[in-house]
């Protein structure tokens, strides 16, 4: 099979680059793992930037984000037994709309598959790519699909496989520069359904460890406790996950508890890897990065850098220059970075840390306690956390 793009993965980074593509008329087809009924029920994140609804809305995908979105102008810091709310509206003009990725997920296979021509419509499930080849001359795509072993031909890969992908696992390590950071801690995520206590976040500070809660919808709670990076779900019983986020939340009776409908625990880790191009074969999305979720990037970071890529692809396919291909990585890693930072600075601000001596963690807690009072007492700390929560434009100047 030849295309002019083969995209390696058909989550957010995948899909979003797939229809960006179509929009300018380039033929790709996108090789996804999975079936299609896991990928559009996996439970990951849950907030969009400003400019990633932006986004939905102008490439026509944005009709039920616009009727089931929830739009958020604020979100809550709970501390030392009070509360203090960020004015997204106030201090930058913007908000932040919590719709489900899988629904993002949803939206972007309906308008893919229901592409008027085959060629520009593909994707394939179940189709696991094995082996990226050629990649610096004319790149092929090996993957296993319907029992068989087949080939893709394409002018371009774009390996938005993810983590533990095959894309960047295909360049030669003398290639990437890895940098990356493992926190002492993971998140224990539950969906519940159950009433959300609060209409916009809470991010809570708690000498237990950070608790969030987040929502789905009026009927279903979104809720995190920071908890062991190697935590056995077992030793969680639900009694227990709400027993520590009553503790942590401290809501009172306004955190109504409710049936269990999943759980599961996410690692923390901060992880870049340089370049993001490698001859005619580009990583973007996890792939490329991965951000604590404290500060609800990664899929927003997917985003930002399958819109450069797709608008450098319009520009070879269209004009036959290669500017923005060719500071693709530059433009990205600089916006990533400032990511990185921020969901750094979310994490560290936030959770409890018990790796160091006990001088070290105390001095920690009050260091933290200290930077929630000046975000809660001078407008310029406050401006700071809302202009990246809502999202940074991407420099194109990079
Ligand atoms: P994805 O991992 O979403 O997609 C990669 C796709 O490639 C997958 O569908 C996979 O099946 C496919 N694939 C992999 N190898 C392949 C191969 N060899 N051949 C074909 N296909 C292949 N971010 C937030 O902002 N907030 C959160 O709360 C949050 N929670 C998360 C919880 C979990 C458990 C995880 C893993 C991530 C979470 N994230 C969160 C981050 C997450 O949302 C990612 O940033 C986002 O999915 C990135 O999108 P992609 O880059 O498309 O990668
Ligand atoms: C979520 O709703 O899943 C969510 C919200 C904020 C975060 C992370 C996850 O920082």
């Amino acid at each position: 099979m030849r295309t002019q793009v083969g995209i390696v993965g058909a989550g957010p980074a995948g899909l979003f680059l797939a229809h960006l593509l179509q929009l300018e008329g380039i033929e790709s087809v996108v090789l996804e793992a999975h079936t299609r009924h896991y990928i559009e029920n996996r439970v990951r994140a849950g907030v969009l930037e400003h400019n990633t609804v932006e986004l939905m809305k102008n490439i026509g995908v944005g009709d039920r984000l616009v009727r089931e979105g929830l739009i958020h102008r604020g979100v809550e810091l709970r501390f030392a037994g009070r509360s203090h709310r960020i004015d997204f509206e106030e201090l930058t003009g913007r908000s932040i709309t919590v719709y489900a990725q899988q629904e993002v997920v949803k939206d972007l296979v309906a308008v893919r598959l229901a592409a008027p021509s085959k060629s520009a419509g593909q994707i394939l499930f179940e189709a696991e790519a094995v082996k990226l080849e050629d990649f610096d001359g004319n790149p092929r795509i090996r993957y296993r699909h319907n029992g068989g072993e087949h080939e893709l031909r394409c002018d371009f890969i774009a390996g938005c496989d993810g983590f533990h992908g095959v894309a960047r696992a295909s360049v030669p390590p003398s290639a990437i520069s890895i940098f990356e950071r493992i926190y002492p801690f993971a998140w224990l995520g539950i969906l519940s359904q159950s009433t959300p206590a609060s209409e916009e976040l809470i991010y809570a500070h708690h000498d237990h460890g950070f608790a969030l809660l987040s929502m789905r919808s009026p009927q279903i709670s979104r809720l995190y406790l920071q908890c062991e990076p190697d935590e056995d779900l077992a030793f969680w019983p639900d009694s227990r996950i709400w027993e520590e986020l009553h503790t942590r939340l401290d809501l009172g009776s306004e955190l109504i508890e409710g049936p269990v409908l999943q759980r599961g625990v996410t690692p923390m880790r901060s992880f870049v890897a340089e370049p993001l191009r490698f001859g005619n074969l580009f990583l973007a999305g996890d792939a490329a990065h991965i951000v604590p979720p404290t500060g609800a990037k990664g899929l927003n970071l997917a985003v930002a850098d399958v819109r450069v890529l797709a608008a450098g692809l319009a520009e070879h396919y269209r004009h036959g220059k290669h500017d923005l291909l060719d500071r693709y990585s530059s433009i990205c890693l600089r916006h990533a970075w400032k990511v990185q930072r921020f969901s750094w600075w979310m994490t560290s601000l936030l959770h409890r840390f018990s790796g160091g001596s006990p001088g070290d963690n105390a001095f920690d807690a009050r260091r933290q306690l200290a930077e929630l009072d000046y975000l809660s007492t001078s407008r310029a700390a406050a401006k700071s956390l809302a202009e990246n929560y809502v999202g940074l434009d991407v420099n194109l100047d990079a």
